[in-house]
């Protein structure tokens, strides 16, 4: 286990020699700690000098990368290795976006040619729906576009669209993924069914919550426009095209991909076609450069160059030996305000695994708890427990140079939060200053002494800047490629697989067995769950 290396034992050791440090005195000692503590690439500036790390945390990270074989990691995934060893499959999202020269063999077969075949077939599809050439049923152009997917077929695709609002003008793209039947029916109230496409997103084509959303726009739309409508108004991204063509798709409106995919990682795949409705063929392609340029960066730089290693060394650290198991994303820009969620379900299904390589538990921490709202929102909720609080949490600020939405001066101010925030978690106010400070009120010595110990930050508080000139497609990319491999590197500093999720499973099964409940056949639980499903079964019966 990785723990039993030197490497890890030295980082270990090495935490007890720095854990009282204070950053305060880390930039009073060092004043070029922001240029040391500081690297670019791809458009995107990362300042990491406000964070628990010293050259030597930094020589010995750079030990346990070496320890567990990263570059060679990096070459496999990149090279269609069956790195995804519990399902024995290749990791090749980064292929999805490789230009079409590029070779990358997978059993044999050149998967680049295979990938830009399929891609160029969806974004024909897409242009016609754009430009009216491929209508409804009625021979209306479709203004409507409702993506049925759940998880990675869902939150990525969404969190993109959300992203590059400013850059939409095709049809409207609204996203239903919750079994809840208030998700679907508030969507289909929104639009004009003559005018809507249905695209179902499902890596297997067999996900309950999907397959029953589907079958309920399916029914509505042969409600209103009969069943010849289907076909029309209808298409699907997939890998199983069987299952999409016994839904009753027309051949031609359905996209396939592969299962050196994951569901997590698919956005840059047909997935995407959503993403492709609403900003176009080019804007699509700008998003799939932009990751491709981090995909070299990450493959070429050196560790303390490459951003997301960098990322990942400094999360590892936290996680593992600093016992800092809380992660928040916060960008400061509205557009990216699904950033956080859609993060949240890469890094935590990717890396929150205990048990490695080796089949064997692991002793130590692994994935971070991953959180996060856009500011200044965040600022107005949760910053008090992240300043003042018993939990030290590490917080990545996303930052633009460049507003999209230049409004008088809204940026600026956005921004001059956005820099106090991590100043004052850094550097906080000491009992001294809050003294100081107070002696200027009219308040007695008295009232002084109470007030005070609750106005002190303790500062401390550890963070990454990330800035960029302005959330375009090609920005957008290379940031999201960026957090994708970051949480590859972990997986390989942790020794766990990162691109399976059988944690999932049990939930969907026991959910399976309880359906058979509510329909008279009662199965064997505990007595908790037991009384549950019979209070259930009694109100539910009542109340419909
Ligand atoms: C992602 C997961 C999971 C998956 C959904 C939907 O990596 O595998 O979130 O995307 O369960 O699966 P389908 O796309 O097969 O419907």
């Amino acid at each position: 286990m990785i723990s039993q290396s030197s490497a890890w034992k030295t980082l270990k050791n090495h935490y007890h020699d720095v854990e009282d440090l204070h950053l305060r005195d880390l930039f009073s000692q060092n004043p070029n700690r922001f240029s040391q503590f500081s690297t670019e690439s791809c458009g995107i500036f990362l300042d990491y000098s406000k964070n628990l790390i010293t050259e030597k945390t930094k020589e010995l990270l750079s030990s346990l990368a070496k320890e567990t074989r990263l570059k060679e990691h990096i070459s496999k995934m990149f090279g269609g290795d069956k790195i995804n060893w519990t399902e024995n499959r290749s990791v090749l999202h980064t292929a999805l976006r490789a230009p079409i020269t590029s070779k990358v063999f997978v059993d044999g077969v050149n998967v680049v040619a295979q990938i830009h075949q399929e891609l160029s077939r969806m974004l024909q599809f897409s242009e016609e729906i754009r430009s009216g050439t491929r209508r409804g049923f009625t021979g209306k152009k479709f203004e409507s576009v409702i993506n049925i997917g759940i998880g990675g077929s869902d939150l990525g695709p969404s969190m993109v669209c959300e992203a590059l609002k400013f850059y939409a003008d095709g049809p409207t793209v609204y996203f239903v993924s919750n079994v809840d039947g208030t998700h679907i029916a508030n969507t289909l109230a929104k639009v004009d069914l003559q005018t809507t496409l249905f695209l179902v997103a499902s890596k297997t084509f067999t996900t309950q919550e999907t397959m029953t959303n589907a079958f309920t726009a399916r029914d509505a739309l042969i409600n209103a426009l009969g069943e010849s409508a289907v076909s029309l108004h209808f298409a699907a991204m997939s890998t199983n095209l069987k299952a999409v063509a016994e839904f009753g798709m027309n051949p031609d409106n359905a996209f396939g991909f592969w299962d050196f995919v994951g569901g997590r990682y698919s956005l840059w795949s047909v997935i995407g076609l959503p993403i492709a409705l609403q900003i176009g063929k080019q804007g699509f392609m700008e998003l799939l450069a932009g990751a491709h340029e981090m995909d070299e960066h990450f493959c070429k730089a050196s560790d303390w160059e490459n951003l997301p290693v960098i990322l990942a060394m400094i999360s590892t650290w936290y996680s593992s030996f600093y016992h800092m198991p809380s992660h928040a994303i916060l960008p400061y820009d509205q557009y990216l305000h699904r950033f956080a969620a859609h993060f949240q379900q890469v890094d935590m299904e990717s890396n929150g695994k205990s048990v490695n390589r080796d089949g064997q538990i692991v002793d130590y921490q692994t994935g971070q708890i991953l959180w996060g709202e856009p500011g200044t929102n965040g600022q107005h909720a949760f910053y008090q427990l992240i300043h003042q609080g018993t939990h030290k949490i590490s917080c990545d600020f996303i930052g633009f140079f460049e507003s999209l939405n230049p409004i008088g001066e809204h940026h600026k101010i956005l921004m001059s939060h956005f820099f106090a925030q991590t100043e004052a978690l850094a550097f906080g106010l000491n009992l001294e200053q809050v003294i100081f400070e107070l002696k200027k009120s009219d308040l007695s010595e008295e009232e002084i002494r109470k007030l005070a110990p609750h106005k002190v930050f303790y500062g401390n508080r550890v963070s990454n800047t990330i800035l960029m000139q302005k959330l375009t497609p090609h920005s957008l990319g290379a940031l999201i490629a960026l957090y994708e491999h970051k949480i590859f590197v972990q997986g390989v500093l942790w020794e766990i697989n990162s691109f399976d999720q059988w944690g999932v499973e049990l939930g969907k099964k026991l959910a399976k067995s309880i359906l058979s409940d509510f329909e008279g056949k009662p199965g064997i639980h505990d007595s908790s769950t037991s009384g549950l499903i019979e209070l259930f079964i009694k109100k539910h019966t009542k109340g419909s």
